[in-house]
């Protein structure tokens, strides 16, 4: 469990504190404002409204919400790349995009208030992990196309904090350039916090010696509880969950609190609700469910109803750090990554529990599914030994895999084959780690 270092702060108090029957009232104000405003300026949503025989003036509470249409990531992908815009293009300052699956990336317009926006949320995830004007951040999210290192950069910019560009790559410069700046907190995927770990380590670094980091802010992959553990303890710091996904802002959506109770969501912007992903219907309070959600005060590309695919469980009571708004459980799978295995629906984060529940490996690892022709299929997990468990020999390595082989039976329900790997072997990312290969897919 996290260390609990800090006494929680808030950026916006007037905001994150609203009394929910007032924040009720704000939402429901902005999501007519929004419907209005895109059925006006969108094709896309003016014909949606128009097959449901809904006006946007229809919408009197937030019940109503459920009337309108959804948007997924498929309507963005044949409206590319700027058939969703509210405003003419010479309004939008900035373009994001995210990479996706089949060619074409999904893209994330931004007017000036758009950004400013985003400094204002990303400023309330900031101040939610206790990182301030006096902080030194280090930035290892990547710049570019990616929401990650120029939303990172916008926020510390917006808080006074003194913010270091590093961008991801160059592991060993990264570890130097910490070190001699001085940094307190950092800004990565939770795999690449590991990696600047085992770099240090390679470098005859103490990390938690030398290092003045206390704060880590990691998100845009899934990571569990255990990932959490291995991280503070390897890096000596309090690890904070944030998320967010381009179509909405980027990062900046939700953030834990020093409290680590779930993810409080920047609800008087960005509108939740949980479905069942199969019916579309609302799950029932406290179940889980797929998170959708509809943009309140988005000037550019505001959606409505945008099915993220991410599967959480929703909270909505207050937290004892004050905040009023409603929060979400760490992500625990896609509803599209979820691998059906001969049937079995096996998430990826309990087969990474498992793992991660034994001390002689390190959170490293790739999850195979193969189906050879007219055959079963097949689950294959590759997960690194740590250095001392190799040294130890061949003997003790297979019994580690025989004991993974039946914890992963037990827990989800199907074999797997299992394979520890030499340390240093599998794959490091700088970014989002890729973690599944599912050669099913690739028909091969
Ligand atoms: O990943 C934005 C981001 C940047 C969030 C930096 C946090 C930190 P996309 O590239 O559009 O945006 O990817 C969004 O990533 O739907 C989730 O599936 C996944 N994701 C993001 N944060 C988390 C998290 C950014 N904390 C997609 N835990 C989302 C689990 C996450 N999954």
């Amino acid at each position: 469990m996290a260390k609990q270092t800090q006494k929680p702060m808030i950026w916006n108090k007037d905001a994150e504190t609203m009394p929910r029957d007032q924040l009720e009232r704000l939402q429901l104000e902005r999501l007519q404002q929004t419907a209005e405003r895109v059925y006006r300026t969108v094709p896309f949503y003016q014909k949606a409204f128009d097959a449901r025989g809904l006006k946007p003036s229809e919408i009197k509470s937030l019940q109503d919400l459920a009337k309108l249409p959804f948007t997924t990531k498929q309507d963005l992908r044949d409206n590319y790349p700027f058939g969703m815009l509210t405003v003419p293009l010479d309004r939008v300052v900035r373009v994001h995009a995210t990479s996706g699956t089949t060619g074409k990336p999904t893209v994330s317009p931004y007017t000036a208030k758009d950004i400013e926006l985003w400094g204002e949320v990303m400023a309330r995830v900031y101040t939610a992990a206790g990182v301030t004007s006096r902080d030194v951040v280090h930035n290892a999210y990547g710049y570019g196309l990616f929401t990650g290192g120029l939303g990172f950069h916008l926020g510390a910019e917006k808080i006074c904090a003194t913010v270091i560009p590093v961008s991801g790559g160059l592991s060993k410069r990264q570890i130097m350039l910490m070190e001699d700046f001085g940094a307190t907190a950092l800004t990565c995927t939770p795999s690449y916090s590991l990696v600047l770990a085992e770099t240090a380590e390679d470098m005859g670094v103490n990390f938690a010696e030398r290092m003045k980091v206390r704060v880590g802010i990691f998100g845009a992959e899934p990571w569990t509880d255990k990932m959490r553990e291995e991280i503070e303890a390897k890096l000596n710091l309090e690890a904070f969950d944030i998320y967010g996904l381009a179509e909405m802002i980027g990062p900046g959506v939700s953030i834990e609190c020093p409290y680590h109770e779930g993810l409080h969501i920047a609800e008087d912007h960005f509108l939740p609700e949980l479905i069942n992903p199969d019916t579309g219907e609302p799950v029932k309070e406290g179940e889980s469910g797929e998170l959708v959600f509809t943009a309140l005060t988005k000037e550019g590309m505001p959606l409505l109803r945008y099915r993220t695919r991410d599967r959480v469980v929703l909270n909505r009571e207050k937290c004892a750090c004050g905040r009023t708004m409603t929060r979400m459980s760490k992500v625990r799978g896609r509803t599209d990554d979820m691998l059906i295995i001969r049937g079995v629906n096996v998430f990826p984060s309990s087969i990474e529990s498992v793992l991660l529940t034994c001390e002689d490996l390190e959170p490293q690892y790739i999850i195979i599914v193969d189906r050879q022709k007219d055959r079963l299929d097949e689950l294959e997990v590759w997960v690194e030994a740590c250095s001392e468990l190799w040294q130890r020999g061949e003997y003790f390595v297979k019994e580690t895999e025989k004991r993974i082989v039946k914890d992963l039976l037990e827990t989800l329900g199907v074999s797997a084959k299992v394979k520890v790997t030499e340390p240093h072997s599998i794959q490091r990312s700088e970014g989002k780690a890729r973690r599944i290969i599912d050669r099913r897919e690739l028909g091969n």
